[in-house]
């Protein structure tokens, strides 16, 4: 089995600061936390960004900044994964906006879904629009699957041609009307990935340990933080993203598996040396 790839999701749309008062929000704030993770054991930042309000954007401009000031401050550079997904209720445009900075990778949401009391929508057409935006720009898609039937959705995009790169899913277990977090639906679905395909495992709320449990036995990778889980027991509030990143690299240690590091990290999902500099940031 390879190293754990450690992906750590450091703000997500919808977590408020008042729910979690280390929620990092402003790009400084952001590039500081993804820093804490990076020191960890992250290799990947998975990056939503906000509105100096709190509330969710997918705004280029704020992405940018971002962008840049993470690059900045963090050494080893991780892979910085914008979001496509955005928060409910966002249109394709918005939510695309930040694959025109040709990040390294970024997310492709594989399937419409309940998402709490909401519908979270994606469906074939605009799955194929940011597959081919993706493509063309050389943009590696972390295939989100928050349930069984988006992994099959999933591999159609490279069925129909749309999608030749390496195959790396994330399987998000235990939203509110999606996949449950249970160890029986997860091997399900990485039974469905196909060969050479690589996954990591997102487990909502108190899924999040089980989940990274059962990654590391799978041969899977790991996503902590905050867009998934802000507690790090029972009722006990975590004080940064790192101290899961911490949890995840105990975890892949106590599975003989050891952290991938950034550079690592790459090799396994296929993305070339050097992309990183080919980012829009001027
Ligand atoms: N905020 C969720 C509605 C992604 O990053 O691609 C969607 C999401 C998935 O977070
Ligand atoms: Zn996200």
């Amino acid at each position: 089995m390879s190293k754990v790839i450690i992906t750590a999701a450091i703000c997500g749309a919808e977590v408020t600061k008042a729910q979690q008062p280390a929620l990092p929000v402003s790009a400084e704030e952001l590039a500081l936390e993804a820093k804490r993770c990076v020191d960890a054991g992250a290799s990947i930042i998975h990056l939503h960004v906000r509105n100096a309000d709190g509330s969710p954007t997918q705004d280029r401009e704020i992405f940018k900044k971002a962008f840049i000031e993470i690059r900045k401050i963090c050494d080893p550079l991780p892979i910085i994964q914008p979001s496509t997904g955005g928060a409910v209720g966002m249109t394709a445009t918005e939510r695309l906006q930040a694959v025109d900075l040709k990040p390294e990778m970024a997310t492709l949401d594989c399937g419409t879904v309940n998402f709490g009391d909401e519908i979270f929508v994606n469906d074939l057409p605009l799955m194929r629009e940011f597959a081919n935006k993706m493509s063309k720009l050389d943009v590696v898609p972390e295939l989100e699957c928050f349930d069984i039937s988006h992994v099959i959705s999933a591999t159609r995009l490279f069925d129909e041609g749309l999608l030749t790169c390496h195959k790396h899913f994330d399987m998000v277990m235990g939203i509110p009307g999606a996949i449950d977090g249970s160890a029986k639906s997860l091997v399900q679905m990485v039974d469905r990935i196909g060969h050479k395909a690589t996954f990591t495992v997102a487990g909502v709320g108190r899924f999040q340990t089980p989940m990274m449990l059962m990654a590391a036995a799978m041969g899977g990778h790991i996503r902590v933080g905050f867009e998934d889980n802000i507690y790090l027991s029972r009722g006990v509030l975590a004080e940064s993203n790192a101290q899961f990143v911490e949890k995840a690299v105990r975890i892949a240690q106590e599975a003989g598996r050891g952290v991938a590091s950034p550079a690592e990290a790459r090799q396994i999902l296929e993305i070339s040396n050097g992309r990183a500099e080919k980012l829009m940031l001027d």
